[in-house]
């Protein structure tokens, strides 16, 4: 039997730039990536979603828009990751660095894909362009895909 864990992944952007955050320490170490994590008991995913940008690049965001929905499988492991994908582009306050995150600002057109989740580069780029997806990752391992699924739908279940 399968066992979903739901997690949150914010992606802020002003104007063609976006802020990634340089992962330190724990699951995705070593990696760019949006800003999230586990929901707190009783948080809504967007309260989750903000108190976790919040706490790892120091930004307020107000409007989450829901972007997508992304599962995720790692062969042999039970536990299916359901990562909910927002994206906004109003937010306040200044960007700190925390011991989770080192946020920085990079222009659209030099995402660091190779040093992102490999699978991040068959969907953020269709995120960018303001449309949402629905979609399925099989993980070999942490760095290689076996297969994957991506629909486009108009209201993110
Ligand atoms: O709390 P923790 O930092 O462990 O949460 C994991 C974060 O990583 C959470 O924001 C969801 C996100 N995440 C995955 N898998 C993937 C992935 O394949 N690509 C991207 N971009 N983010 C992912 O758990």
């Amino acid at each position: 039997m399968h066992q979903r864990k739901v997690l949150t992944l914010v992606f802020i952007r002003n104007g063609r730039d976006i802020l990634l955050g340089y992962k330190k320490r724990g699951f995705g170490k070593g990696k760019w990536n949006g800003f999230g994590g586990k929901l707190e008991e009783g948080e809504t995913l967007e309260e989750a979603a903000k108190r976790e940008v919040k706490e790892e690049c120091g930004l307020t965001v107000e409007k989450l828009d829901k972007v997508g929905v992304i599962d995720f499988e790692f062969k042999g492991d039970p536990v299916i990751l359901n990562v909910h994908v927002f994206m906004t582009d109003q937010f306040s306050g200044s960007v700190v660095e925390s011991e989770e995150m080192q946020p920085q600002w990079f222009s659209e057109r030099d995402i660091p894909f190779n040093s992102m989740w490999a699978d991040d580069k068959h969907w953020l780029p269709s995120i960018l362009l303001e449309k949402k997806i629905k979609a399925f990752f099989l993980f070999e391992d942490h760095d290689t895909i076996l297969n994957y699924n991506i629909d486009f739908v108009n209201e993110v279940p």
